[in-house]
């Protein structure tokens, strides 16, 4: 019998990314799955430093951890293959009952080409550096040798292949990042002889047919961009190259994050921001460029709530889901992440530097925040999101897509956001009320923690969660309702997919409104009207 089990038992559906209707969702297990995580530094892919951030992890209550797998490692002479560090921060992960995405540190890591094993490095006619317009080679390998990109792709495959071996059974690992923001910094492209005269050649038809733009040369197609247009679709096609052949092996989820170009001095390609990486303005040409790679991901840095939200509206869109692989974890992140997942069905949300939680104070020059501020205090918002909303996250993702699922946030000069839904408005205004009679008006928090999420679970049933936001309903202008009342409201939480109510609230708790406190809350409400 025990043989039989064994025989017949069904190894759990491969990790994917499916589209229903306008909604892409990330299948763990074939369940939705929203990945709330966090990535380690660089240099904390080694299980002994692992040791000490699981912990972290778990103090979260994240369910994914995004760890570097890095090329000059695990390949140290060519086609010797070293995956003992990963194979333990595996089967680490799976003591944990944590999920893995591992990341492809290889040809390009923020870019430049550091990650590229010394036998890459030391053989420079072998894998060529590119150079720039003064004629100087760069610290970034050439996209145009055939000869990197075999060497990339072979060992992408290999450790591929070798993921399937370890995990194609237990998909720990549900997703891999392609190579680490790729593009060229201190060059806008190649601007070798050889790739001159590809410059100076027409734009490849497959590109201007999907395009939708004439026939011509990069320059006549893509006038003052064409430097960057033509960097972005050799470095996509030469990335696709390695996806494609690791995904024949092992068909994980693929994805390529983006060093964005937004908000960044004059954004000029190759100073402010690597050129050729998949930023806003180039998108179209890395999509065309990259069947063997699922979604194209923000790393969004951006400190101001329009320009955050503005980045997830143009990287979700129809043939690409969000996914924010890195992202800050200060105090406002913490709010972002209620746009990102309400308001922009992310798939998910990992702030960048886990390592750090917990320990001491901010260096000097971090944007936004004065050097000697403790990062417990700092990151404390984004843990609270992490406790309130990790529990949730399967109703979370059943929510997305729905239409009925929306944010508040609370903003500089924002202390109030109206939403809308099939019967009801709901008025969320953050912090305390000041007046509790003849009339409610909350002004605000002090650090600015209001932020909450509002889902119509059915059209007289709300779920609301989150911190330091007031919560009223009135029937929703120009509706047949007359009156909103509730006919009961509870706090709770969710429990394997299950609503647990711990009290009903009423009297002074529901009198004027409803109120998230500062530690956060989750309460569902029916109405009804008279
Ligand atoms: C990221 C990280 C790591 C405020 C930087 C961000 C990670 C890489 N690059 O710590 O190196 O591996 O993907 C680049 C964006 C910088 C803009 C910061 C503005």
């Amino acid at each position: 019998l025990a043989a039989a089990l064994i025989c017949c038992a069904v190894a759990a559906p491969m990790p994917q990314i499916v589209k229903q209707g306008r909604k892409f969702t990330l299948l763990v297990d074939g369940k939705p799955f929203i990945l709330l995580g966090g990535q380690v530094n660089n240099s904390t892919g080694w299980p002994s430093r692992m040791q000490e951030i699981w912990p972290v992890y778990k103090a979260l209550h994240a369910n994914t951890a995004e760890i570097p797998v890095y090329w000059e490692i695990v390949e140290p002479k060519p086609n010797e293959f070293h995956f003992e560090a990963v194979d333990q921060i595996i089967r680490d992960a799976r003591a944990q009952n944590l999920r893995l995405v591992l990341l492809w540190f290889a040809t390009w890591k923020n870019g430049v080409m550091d990650y590229a094993p010394g036998w890459v490095k030391a053989d420079t006619a072998k894998y060529p550096r590119m150079i720039d317009s003064g004629g100087k080679p760069v610290r970034v390998l050439s996209p145009h040798s055939e000869a990197t990109m075999h060497a990339d792709r072979n060992a992408f495959a290999a450790f591929m292949r070798h993921l399937k071996e370890v995990d194609g059974d237990a998909h720990t690992v549900i997703m891999v990042q392609v190579e680490n923001e790729p593009g060229s910094l201190f060059t806008d492209r190649d601007h070798a002889p050889a790739s001159n005269k590809l410059f100076e050649g027409p734009v490849p038809a497959a590109l201007t047919t999907a395009l939708k733009k004439n026939a011509g040369t990069w320059t006549q197609v893509f006038g003052p961009e064409a430097d960057e247009a033509f960097a972005a679709w050799h470095v996509a096609k030469y990335v696709n190259e390695v996806a494609a052949g690791g995904r024949k092996e092992y068909g994980l989820p693929l994805y390529v994050n983006v060093w964005l170009r937004e908000r960044k001095n004059f954004m000029r390609p190759g100073e402010a921001y690597p050129s050729g990486g998949a930023t806003s303005n180039v998108l179209d040409i890395w999509k065309v460029a990259t069947p063997s790679i699922d979604v194209i991901a923000p790393d969004i840095y951006v400190m101001d709530y329009a320009g955050y939200r503005a980045v997830c509206e143009s990287y979700g869109r129809p043939d690409n889901a969000l996914l924010i692989p890195e992202t800050g974890g200060f105090g406002a992140f913490a709010r972002y992440m209620f746009y990102a997942l309400a308001d922009y069905d992310a798939l998910g949300f990992a702030p960048f530097g886990i390592d750090r939680i917990g320990a001491g104070t901010v260096p000097d020059g971090v944007p936004g925040v004065s050097a000697g501020t403790s990062i417990a205090d700092l990151v404390r918002p984004m843990m609270d999101n992490y406790r309130l909303l990790g529990p949730a996250l399967d109703q979370i993702a059943a929510w997305q897509g729905t239409g009925k699922l929306h944010s508040a946030v609370e903003e500089d000069q924002i202390t109030e956001r109206l939403l809308t839904f099939t019967d009801y408005e709901v008025l969320a205004q953050f912090g305390r009320p000041e007046v509790s009679y003849g009339g409610t008006f909350a002004s605000g928090t002090a650090r600015k923690t209001g932020r909450a999420m509002v889902s119509e679970i059915a059209p007289d049933e709300f779920v609301i969660l989150g911190f330091d936001t007031t919560i009223r309903f009135e029937p929703r202008r120009g509706s047949k309702l007359k009156s909103a009342q509730f006919l009961w409201v509870e706090e709770g939480k969710f429990e394997n997919g299950e609503w647990k109510a711990a009290r009903r609230l009423n009297g002074d708790e529901t009198f004027f409104r409803l109120t998230l406190p500062s530690q956060g809350a989750i309460l569902r409400a029916k109405l009804m009207s008279y």
